[in-house]
């Protein structure tokens, strides 16, 4: 995290997988038991320090990959006090998804749940404001496959090895679909945080110091959660907000939105709308990342 090499350093070795710890063979592109890119800790090397993992988590179809892909691509634009450099060309690829579908007025498809074919990004990272440099990893997991892992455990190696390595979490919730009154996203919300609880597993009395902001995502159905965040997951997502009080002492809270305005396509031979981004209005992206880069 800081600019000299870190103590830690002097044990990461290039066939050693940076997530799990597996030894795989040389020249190995992935990770033969969860599927990281080894060019990770290749890049780790170079570097001389070991990079910091920040986990976003969150329900299929919450918006993990548009948030994502959005936010590493205003990193990339020096937005805010950020000043961000990709490390390897693989880090490029899940921003890129994402804008150029934006741009074609679509969003990005929905994750596979093989974790081979997810995306990862690692970026150094600059804020100018404290004037440190972090490197993040940042996997683009993919929504099913978290609830895979949540409901049984050890199922998706990967999940757990990445969570039990995070520095940081983004725990993104559907605001849209709390304010109309679902518990879907306030139960998911709650399992994710009671698996997150075991796996980084402190003492009873004890409360978890890992820093988690929870982002209310599609913010643009109910702008009225960008003026308390905090207010309204109490109200609406009040599970949630009562497992973080009790288990978590470092959680902020968000609200997040990438459209400005929606249009609904129909198509009549599948009997299918789909949701068209009209135009992308970027607001509270940053926020929350900016927060866990301070807890770090
Ligand atoms: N209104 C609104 N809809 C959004 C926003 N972000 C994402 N969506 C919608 O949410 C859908 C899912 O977004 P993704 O980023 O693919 O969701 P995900 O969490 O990556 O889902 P998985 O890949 O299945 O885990 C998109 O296709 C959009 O319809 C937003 O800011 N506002
Ligand atoms: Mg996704
Ligand atoms: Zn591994």
């Amino acid at each position: 995290m800081n600019v000299e090499p870190s103590a830690t350093m002097r044990k990461l070795e290039p066939d050693v997988c940076l997530i799990c710890g597996t030894r795989n063979p040389d020249l190995a592109i992935q990770c033969g038991v969860c599927f990281a890119p080894m060019a990770v800790v290749r890049d780790a090397i170079a570097q001389e320090r070991e990079p910091e993992i920040v986990s976003v988590v969150g329900e299929s179809n919450v918006g993990k990959t548009v948030y994502l892909g959005v936010l590493l691509d205003m990193l990339a634009q020096r937005a805010g006090d950020f000043k961000a450099i990709p490390k390897g060309a693989y880090s490029v690829d899940l921003q890129q998804t994402v804008i150029s579908h934006l741009a074609h007025r679509m969003f990005p498809p929905k994750t596979p749940m093989e974790a081979n074919s997810w995306y990862w990004a690692y970026y150094q990272v600059l804020h100018r404001a404290l004037n440190r440099w972090v490197d993040l990893v940042m996997p683009d997991m993919a929504g099913e496959s978290l609830a895979a892992e949540v409901q049984s455990p050890q199922t998706f190696r990967v999940v757990h090895s990445l969570l039990n390595k995070s520095s940081g979490m983004l725990l993104l919730c559907d605001a849209a679909q709390a304010a109309n009154g679902a518990t879907q996203p306030d139960f998911f919300g709650m399992k994710m945080l009671s698996y997150i609880d075991s796996v980084l597993g402190v003492g009873r009395d004890q409360r978890i110091n890992t820093p988690i902001a929870v982002v209310l995502c599609k913010a643009d159905h109910c702008p009225e959660c960008f003026d308390d965040p905090e207010a309204f997951v109490e109200a609406n997502l009040n599970r949630v907000w009562n497992l973080c009080e009790n288990r978590f002492a470092n959680v902020a809270f968000f609200a997040a939105s990438v459209v400005g305005s929606l249009g609904y396509a129909y198509d009549e031979k599948n009997e299918e709308a789909t949701a068209v981004p009209l135009h992308t209005a970027l607001c509270g992206i940053l926020e929350p990342f900016e927060w866990i880069v301070q807890q770090l």
